[in-house]
């Protein structure tokens, strides 16, 4: 699924794509070159008919990405700073927007776009050594990749605003106390988690996986009434999918079923 210079992307599975911000020297910094690679990657796994699931990670043990590249980010203009923020929130949605759930696999810093790309996951694991933060206040601006945004969502408000404020470093139990992480083991058991939970999702009705994802995303943003109509006809969308079908004839047969994915 072609070859870059500071990812790399690989299906170690059937169906379950691991893509490794590969930049270690720099702490996997994104700089722009990374995010160009990153979106063609996210264009070549949306274009994959046969992927089930994405784990996103960092390599070199010590951070998932440690923020924007503050070397290369230091001399932009108000105008190319604009760009790198337009440029890199599309790549961030596009990630969300996969259809496909995107699992981020935490082992190191997540600071800055770095937690911000880690938010753009589904949701997020981590290991025991992972380190959070938003500490783009102590270089005298803001979090421009959408953190004032998914941070407010998946923490609340006034944590939000604690630590976009303060920029101050957030360790794994406290990330899960937040609600920023679902789980964090010690750091040898986190890839094999991983890709355990990677692959109880990948054996389920694939349709139905990459519906719920739609119902959650896009009734996250509407009033409870409109969210509960959109949510019954996606319901109502999976009673004509094959997956359906052979799902409750299964559970009939008392057999494990054979989605086909359409
Ligand atoms: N960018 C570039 N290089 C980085 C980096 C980064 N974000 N983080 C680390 N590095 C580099 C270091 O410079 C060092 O390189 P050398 O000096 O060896 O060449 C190497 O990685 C190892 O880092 P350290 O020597 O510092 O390692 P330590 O273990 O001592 O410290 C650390 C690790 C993660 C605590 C520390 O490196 C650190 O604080 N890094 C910066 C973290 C940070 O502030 N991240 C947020 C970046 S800002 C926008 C607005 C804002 C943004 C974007 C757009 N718009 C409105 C357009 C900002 C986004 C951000 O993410």
């Amino acid at each position: 699924m072609g070859s870059y210079e500071n990812l790399l992307l690989e299906s170690p599975d059937p169906g379950i794509h691991v893509l490794t911000l590969n930049r270690p020297r720099a702490l996997n910094a994104l700089n722009r070159a990374t995010i160009a690679e990153l979106h063609a990657a996210v264009q070549a796994i949306a274009a994959d008919a046969e992927a089930r699931v994405l784990l996103v990670t960092g390599a070199g043990g010590r951070a998932f990405v440690a923020g924007a590249d503050i070397k290369e980010m230091q001399g932009y203009t108000a105008i190319e700073a604009q760009a790198f923020a337009r440029r890199t929130m599309a790549v961030l949605r596009a990630i969300e927007t996969l259809p496909v759930p995107v699992i981020a696999v935490v082992d190191g810093y997540a600071l800055g776009g770095g937690n911000e790309l880690a938010m753009s996951c589904d949701f997020i694991l981590a290991s025991e050594r992972a380190v959070f933060g938003q500490p783009e206040v102590s270089l005298g601006v803001t979090a421009g990749f959408g953190g004032t945004q998914r941070l407010t969502r998946l923490v609340g408000r006034a944590r939000a605003l604690e630590l976009l404020m303060t920029g101050r470093h957030v360790e794994a139990a406290e990330a899960l106390t937040l609600g920023l992480v679902n789980h964090v083991y010690p750091a040898q058991d986190l890839m094999p988690e991983a890709f355990a939970l990677a692959r109880s999702i990948a054996a389920q009705g694939p349709v139905a996986v990459r519906l719920v994802k739609e119902a959650v995303q896009r009734g996250q943003d509407l009033d409870l009434d409109s969210a509960c109509q959109f949510e019954a006809q996606v319901f109502g969308l999976g009673f004509s999918t094959a997956d359906q079908k052979e799902g409750m004839q299964a559970f009939i047969d008392k057999r494990a079923a054979q989605f086909l994915n359409r």
